[in-house]
């Protein structure tokens, strides 16, 4: 059987964890239009009768701003301590010198294939051409042109990485998909519906905590606090009479329940928590 760690890098937006779900077959991480939307690393355990490959959505790679950044780059750094192979993601539509040279500083200690994502925004020559840019760096073992949008061809893709997997007995024996915890989802779902319906700085600003997450016979009850650094910022996301957080909680609640296949009420409340994303204390009780 062949196994091992796949970690996926790249910069914001590269689409990192919609890869990730398109190799899953599951919504793991949650993805917007908007860059810095992944803040953990997040494992997916892909087992079949001949391999087992644990993939990790990291963070885009970024110069940190804040403690929270910093603790996002962290994953990143956890992520290159470990792992047999590295996918280095692409927009092709992004500047590749950039991109290079953020690989380069990644100073890898595993192969690399580089991935070329979002093929379906340019035409053959250019991603022709991209495909020779980065054929052409020392990091990189293998080029291979994705769309994870419009769907991967998985076993063509998974052939490529497991070429460069060693052969070995499996880490995870359950069924088991991912090394988080359920509440630690739910509050993902959350924060995604932040990212897309509220614009400038209010996602960056924001946390999401599930505070409650009691299993009843009928529904899941899920209490979970919004985190944000303003009372401007409160009342953005309440919206007039309650509008905004009630269509939040709508949008949520729904991908929550498909999430768990369960019923569930979900309670949503808004906090002022000033400066939160430069306080070791504040980032650690809001599992950072
Ligand atoms: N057109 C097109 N869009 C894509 C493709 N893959 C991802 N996207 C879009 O790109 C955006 C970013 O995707 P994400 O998966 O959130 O990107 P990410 O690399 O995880 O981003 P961060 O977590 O912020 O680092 C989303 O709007 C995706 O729908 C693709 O193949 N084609
Ligand atoms: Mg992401």
């Amino acid at each position: 059987m062949k196994v091992g760690y796949v970690n996926i890098f790249g910069r914001p937006n590269a689409g990192k964890s919609t890869l990730l779900n398109a190799l899953m077959g599951e919504k793991l991480a949650i993805v917007s239009s908007k860059v810095q939307t992944t803040r953990h690393r997040i494992k997916g355990i892909l087992t079949e009768k001949e391999y087992q490959v644990v993939f990790s959505d990291t963070p885009g790679i970024i110069e940190p701003r804040y403690k929270l950044h910093e603790k996002m780059m962290q994953a990143v750094k956890n992520s290159l301590e470990d792992g047999d192979l590295a996918l280095l993601l692409v927009d092709v539509k992004d500047n590749w010198e950039e991109c290079d040279s953020v690989f380069s500083l990644l100073k890898l200690k595993v192969p690399a294939i580089v991935v070329l994502n979002k093929l379906d925004l340019v035409d053959t020559d250019k991603l022709k051409e991209a495909v020779s840019f980065f054929a052409a760096k020392n990091y990189c073992k293998k080029v291979v042109t994705i769309s994870a949008l419009s769907g991967i061809n998985k076993k063509h893709f998974m052939n490529a990485i497991l070429e460069m997997l060693p052969e070995g007995e499996p880490y995870y024996t359950d069924d088991n998909i991912s090394d988080l915890p359920t509440k630690f989802f739910v509050s993902e779902l959350i924060r995604e519906k932040i990212y897309s319906l509220f614009q400038d700085e209010i996602p960056y600003h924001t946390a999401v905590l599930v505070q409650e997450f009691k299993e009843k016979t009928t529904l899941v009850k899920i209490r979970a606090e919004i985190i944000v650094q303003r009372e401007t910022q409160k009342a953005i996301i309440l919206g007039e009479g309650g509008n905004m957080i009630k269509k939040l909680g709508t949008q949520a609640r729904r991908d929550i329940e498909a999430f768990l296949e369960r019923k569930v009420f979900l309670e949503l409340f808004v906090k002022v928590r000033g400066k939160w994303r430069d306080s070791e204390l504040y980032l650690k009780e809001y599992g950072y």
